[in-house]
């Protein structure tokens, strides 16, 4: 049986890559661009509203045990959309923009897990929040304005709801048949690839002009 620390320590090279980049370490010593961040603000709204529907999708194939950690999820996703309309507007941002191509594809993915299995939707949704949890982590306290963003997916209650979204993947998980496990392996993989893309995509880009 595969669990999520299991592919945590499994893969770890993919799992790096996923949470540590230059943009994070870039919010952490202020030298991000706004360009760069703005871009990743504006496109991580268009993922997030997407995100909203992954989780709605997730609750809607649940065991009813697993309705709490879920709801309560969905009323976060409730604020942090209405967070990053306060934010976009702080910064004169326009939320109603195109979104990236490779915003796109994540989209897409999170789209096509619908027509999965439980344990894999269950395993996607830990590994994409576990994602952000640990990676505006990792570099360490951030100089204002990024550490309000840090600490929205750094803070101890975010991590305890991770941990209990592991929880509930695991349970899945461990009464799938092998072939299903392998399908969440493989999703824990893509979102890792993902995650690393969807940074690249903010650090790259371009001022304009
Ligand atoms: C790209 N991954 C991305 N954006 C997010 N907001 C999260 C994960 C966590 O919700």
């Amino acid at each position: 049986m595969v669990t999520c620390q299991q592919l945590l320590q499994k893969y770890p090279e993919v799992w790096q890559s996923a949470t540590v980049h230059p943009f994070l370490s870039s919010c952490r010593s202020g030298e991000i661009h706004p360009h760069q961040f703005n871009t990743w603000l504006v496109q991580d709204y268009l993922f997030v509203v997407d995100f909203t529907r992954m989780a709605a999708r997730l609750l809607a194939d649940a065991p009813i045990h697993h309705f709490d950690t879920l709801l309560a999820g969905l009323a976060a996703l409730k604020d942090e959309l209405n967070w990053f309309r306060e934010k976009a507007i702080e910064r004169q941002l326009n939320l109603e923009q195109y979104r990236h191509p490779t915003c796109t594809e994540y989209c897409g993915y999170m789209a096509s897990l619908a027509l999965t299995p439980y344990a894999v939707q269950a395993t996607a949704f830990w590994a994409i929040e576990a994602a952000y949890n640990q990676g505006w982590q990792n570099p360490g306290h951030m100089v204002p304005p990024y550490d309000e963003f840090a600490d929205r997916w750094g803070n101890a209650g975010f991590t305890d709801y991770v941990e209990l979204l592991a929880q509930q993947a695991d349970e899945a998980l461990q009464s799938a048949p092998t072939s299903i496990q392998k399908q969440a392996e493989a999703a824990f993989q893509e979102v890792a690839k993902l995650e690393k893309e969807f940074w690249q995509m903010a650090f790259a880009a371009e001022e304009a002009s």
